[in-house]
């Protein structure tokens, strides 16, 4: 198959210091192959950042973001979204609803959709025109409660079924990639793997990269 999946990245739970983070961002963008970034400033309890930490993360971000030309996501919520002039938003099923998030932010910008690990909402969100969806949790995580497992499998029925792109998300590292890149993920969603890796995160970028390559 010489479909591969991509990577997309999430920030890590909290960003206090900003600049600091910034060094990390461009480590992680600065080898190229990173398709997109989420700001997600949510902790493991679901507690989220103030509206003005996010707009203010968000102003220090984007420009980074465009300079390496990877599309910049917020979670959550699409009027924030927008006023960060974001690329889009990643809306989850008890957030601003998909029609709602799209009149919001225009027919130009990217809006994905949590579905856990359900086809029902996931061919749902499809119809409706979701840019992508999201299917999780594949893997144990920290970096959030999460209540429902997902498995390959489920990604291997939404790429024959459909041709909506499909983004897995929950513990993906590099060592454990495989089977969701042979299944057809179009994007790996991951942030503790690459933020709190050992070799930094411009070496998770590139493991991930031999990963998805070698599966
Ligand atoms: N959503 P990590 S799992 C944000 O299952 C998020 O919907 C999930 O972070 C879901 O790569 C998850 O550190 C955490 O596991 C992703």
């Amino acid at each position: 198959m010489d479909h591969r999946s991509q990577l997309y990245l999430i920030s890590p739970p909290a960003i206090d210091d900003v600049d600091e983070f910034a060094k990390d961002f461009r480590l992680a963008l600065g080898g190229g192959g990173v398709a997109c970034f989420q700001l997600r400033l949510k902790n493991a309890q679901g507690v989220r950042a103030t509206h003005e930490h996010v707009l203010r993360i968000a102003g220090a971000l984007l420009p980074i973001a465009r300079e390496h030309d990877v599309a910049f996501l917020i979670n959550d919520d699409p009027t924030l979204a927008a006023s960060a002039g974001a690329d889009g938003v990643h809306i989850g099923q008890s957030d601003t609803g998909y029609e709602d998030a799209r009149d919001l932010l225009g027919a130009d910008a990217s809006i994905g959709v949590t579905c856990h690990n359900s086809k029902h909402l996931a061919l749902e969100a499809g119809e409706k025109g979701a840019d992508y969806v999201a299917f999780g949790a594949f893997f144990p995580t920290q970096t959030k409660a999460t209540e429902y497992e997902a498995s390959p499998a489920l990604i291997e029925w939404w790429v024959n079924a459909t041709t909506v792109p499909c983004v897995a998300i929950g513990g993906i590292a590099p060592e454990n990639c495989a089977p969701l890149v042979r299944a057809g993920a179009d994007f790996l969603a991951v942030s503790s793997a690459v933020w709190r890796r050992e070799g930094g995160p411009g070496e998770a970028v590139k493991a991930f990269h031999d990963a998805i390559g070698a599966a």
